[in-house]
């Protein structure tokens, strides 16, 4: 057994792409754990015991025995760090191949997902909550597809973000990737037959099976 691994373990959020993120690094690494499928828009993550995990009271939070960890990519790089190996899923120790990780990390989720899919998110599908934004909307999705091809840049001949290896990059982007698809923001050959590698895994269709949300959410 993997150290820590008999730790209790708890992913809270499910239903999103953030959330996807948590269960989908369980399932590579094949780590029992408990779900508590709470949603961001049905009050379950406003309750005082899940403020306490996570003031910022979003989704997903992890606990691994009485670590807590918020932030999606933190805790695909978390269980990626402590549970890895055995799966050869663990980020690179060599500064110049961690560099480019720290990179298709932070390409993934400043420039994919906060300054481009979030702003879709909130101003298109949730207009109604934060306000409509119709340029902030259509620039954040001719963004998007700008960096979609930087991404295709980066990927190369791939097959993964990392190269040989599918890493915890490869959780980060593709969960952007299929959210742009979803909105129907075209993305280059390439990542669609990236997405087709990626999204294929076993522990990806476990995933959107266990980030299914409550009925009610
Ligand atoms: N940067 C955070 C973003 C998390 C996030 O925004 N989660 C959304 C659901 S996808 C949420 O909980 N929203 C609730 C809110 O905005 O109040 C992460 O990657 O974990």
């Amino acid at each position: 057994m993997v150290t820590g691994s008999e730790k209790r373990k708890i992913v809270w959020g499910a239903g999103t792409p953030r959330t996807l993120r948590a269960h989908w690094s369980m399932h590579e690494l094949e780590l029992d754990y408990e779900r508590r499928p709470i949603g961001s828009r049905n009050g379950g993550n406003l309750t005082p015991e899940y403020t306490r995990l996570n003031p910022s009271q979003k989704i997903p939070t992890l606990q691994d025995g009485e670590v807590v960890v918020s932030e999606s990519a933190a805790i695909v790089n978390y269980l990626t760090t402590c549970y890895g190996t055995a799966k050869n899923l663990q980020p690179p120790t060599d500064p110049a191949e961690r560099a480019r990780y720290d990179m298709w990390c932070f390409f993934c989720m400043m420039e994919l997902d906060a300054d481009t899919m979030y702003i879709i998110r909130r101003h298109g599908d949730l207009h109604a909550i934060y306000g409509e934004a119709p340029n902030a909307v259509k620039a954040a999705r001719e963004i998007f597809a700008k960096q979609a091809d930087a991404a295709m840049a980066r990927l190369g001949a791939g097959p993964y973000a990392m190269g040989e290896r599918f890493t915890g990059a490869d959780i980060l982007l593709t969960t952007c990737l299929t959210g742009a698809l979803r909105r129907e923001i075209a993305l280059p050959q390439a990542l669609n037959d990236y997405l087709a590698r990626t999204t294929a895994r076993a522990a990806y269709q476990r995933a959107m099976a266990a980030n299914q949300p409550l009925a009610a959410a």
